[in-house]
Parts: C-alpha cells; structure tokens; sequence
C-alpha cells in the first residue's frame, strides 16, 4: 500500500478502480452527494487525481480544493478534459494514455470510413428488414481514386495512413509541420481540403482546435466529399456540418465523436447514410484494460519516486 490519497473523479473501469484501491487510498468522487463538504474535508489530503476523457473534466475549480496534488493521471489520449494550464501552474503534472490505443483507434477510423463510403450498415439493415427481397440495395459511392486527407498526422494519423496504403488511394496530410513521409503536405485545413475528397480528422481537440473543420473547409471538401471524425466533436463546427449535409455542400459523413457527447443532435440522426458510432476508437476490451494499466502504472511510478511514465507533451516542457 502506497501512502498517498487519490481522487478517482469518474466511474472507470471496474480492474482500474480495484488495483488503485490496493495500491493507494481511494475516494470516489463521482458517489459523493455532498462533493463541497467533501472536498473541504477530504481534498487538502488528496495527492493524486485519476480521471477520464470523457466524463471527467479537471479545471481550476476542482484544483483549488486539491492543494497537495502532485499529478492527474488520465484515461485517454486526448486530454482536452484537462485545464493544463491550471494544474501546471499548480506544478501539479499531467499523464496521458498515448500508444498503447494507436492502432485500435486506427482500426476503428477505416471500419468508419468503409462502413460510410460503402453504406455498410444500412445494407445491413436492408437485409436484416427482408427489404433483399424486393429490391437490391441501392448502389454506393467508392473509395476507388479518392484522394484521402489527413488532418493531424501524430501517431494514430500515421497508423491510418498506413493502413490506408494498402487501400491504393491517394494519401494527403495536414499538421503543424511538414514530416518526412511518403504523403502530399498540406499547410492548413482549407488547403488540405481543397485537394482532396475525403477528409479524416485526427487533430487533438481544446480551444485551440474547436471548430477547425468549419463551413469554408467543408465547401472546400467538394460535394462528393466524405468526412471523417475519430477525434473530437469540438474540431467541427456541428451547424456548418449540418447544413453542408443537408445542402448537398459535401457527400456524407462518419462520426466516432461529438461535440456534446453523449448527446447527438437530432439534426445528425435525421440525415440518411450518415454513420454515427457512440465514441468507441478505443472501446475494445484488450485496449482499454492497456489504457486502464496505465493510468494505474503513472500513479503507482510516480507515488514511489519513479516519475510518470507517460507525461503529457506540456509537462516535457517544464521537467
Ligand atoms: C476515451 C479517447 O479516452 O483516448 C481518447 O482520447 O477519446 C478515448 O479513448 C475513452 O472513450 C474513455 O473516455
């Protein structure tokens, strides 16, 4: 048993809460109906924080009542659930889980892609409701000679590209800088869009990103256009999607995440041929125990002096 109090601020995987409760203390935060009291009570001694992507947001609010916290341990590659500034001005570090769901993610970005430019759930429907037998089912678009964009070539924008390679497209990419790989580099989104007419979105998501993909990129994308977005909801712009959808701006798109999640608006279920998945680029078992482990392995290195394992790209810059 470690001699260190962390704070778990959402429900996480069940192995997840029961190896930090035999290593550490733990409180649940998410349980407690009085969290004010609590947290005047209990958060002066809290040294640790374990928290989620998705339904854990680390701000300044909940910092204030943590003054003993040396580290947020969260699950998830994408940390925009983090105020970073606010808990590095607290010199309190920030972990992430990179890796170990690279490729996961990427398998889930060309299922989406297919299963959109193929239509494959809706054929499956149509078979599934005995409709094979009165029609066919209506022909589909092709990824044949499309040119495929990627915005945010970082490790899962890679993986994608790779396994684009063996689908004989042409391949583009947009990021920060040009790298040195075998794809067409394009500076910003508008021009990555302007060349080609698929576009997935990789980039990670926070005020800097949010609506990155807006109305002018989604003209640019053409109307035989395919969008494709496995990172954050926030990198949309929801309404210009909307109406580029529905205006026939672009051809139809695939959508892993949201931007309210886990609400949908009704606008997005109402527009045939899209593919809507409920955030699930990580959700295989195997892949989510790996980001699980590591969140435990960050606290557990870090509370026996061995440093974090897998700090997040702003605490490099200050260590
Ligand atoms: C979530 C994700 O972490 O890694 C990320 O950034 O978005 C996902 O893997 C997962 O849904 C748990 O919140």
């Amino acid at each position: 048993m470690i001699p260190a109090e962390i704070l778990i601020t959402a429900p996480m995987l069940p192995t997840v809460i029961a190896q930090l409760g035999e290593c550490f203390t733990t409180h649940h935060l998410w349980q407690v109906s009085d969290k004010p009291a609590f947290l005047h009570e209990v958060g002066p001694r809290i040294r640790g924080v374990a928290t989620s992507t998705l339904y854990g947001r680390v701000g300044e609010d909940l910092l204030a009542h943590l003054p003993s916290a040396e580290i947020i341990a969260s699950f998830g590659v994408g940390y925009d659930n983090i105020d970073v500034d606010a808990a590095l001005a607290r010199r309190v570090i920030v972990t992430n889980t990179p890796g170990v769901l690279t490729e996961e993610t990427a398998d889930l970005a060309l299922g989406l892609l297919l299963s959109t430019i193929r239509q494959i759930p809706a054929a499956e429907r149509h078979l599934r409701e005995g409709r094979w037998r009165e029609r066919s089912f209506p022909l589909s678009t092709s990824l044949r000679g499309r040119r495929v964009g990627i915005l945010g070539l970082g490790d899962i924008g890679k993986a994608v590209a790779r396994r684009l390679e063996g689908f004989a497209v042409d391949i583009a990419y947009c990021g920060r800088r040009p790298q040195d790989v075998p794809y067409a580099y394009y500076p910003t989104p508008l021009a990555l869009a302007q060349a080609v007419d698929v576009l997935i979105v990789l980039i990670p998501g926070g005020a800097a990103t949010r609506h990155t993909v807006n109305a002018a990129v989604l003209e640019a994308l053409g109307p035989d256009g395919v969008l494709i977005n496995v990172a954050r909801g926030s990198v949309v712009d929801t309404q210009a999607l909307i109406a580029a959808l529905r205006e026939g701006k672009i051809l139809t798109a695939g959508l892993d995440v949201f931007e309210d999640e886990p609400r949908v608006p009704a606008e997005l279920l109402d527009i045939p041929g899209l593919v809507l998945l409920p955030h699930i680029g990580s959700a295989s078992v195997s892949t989510r125990a790996a980001m699980g482990q590591l969140v435990v392995d960050n606290l557990v290195n870090w509370f026996s002096g061995r440093g974090a394992l897998t700090p997040v790209a702003e605490v490099l810059g200050i260590l």
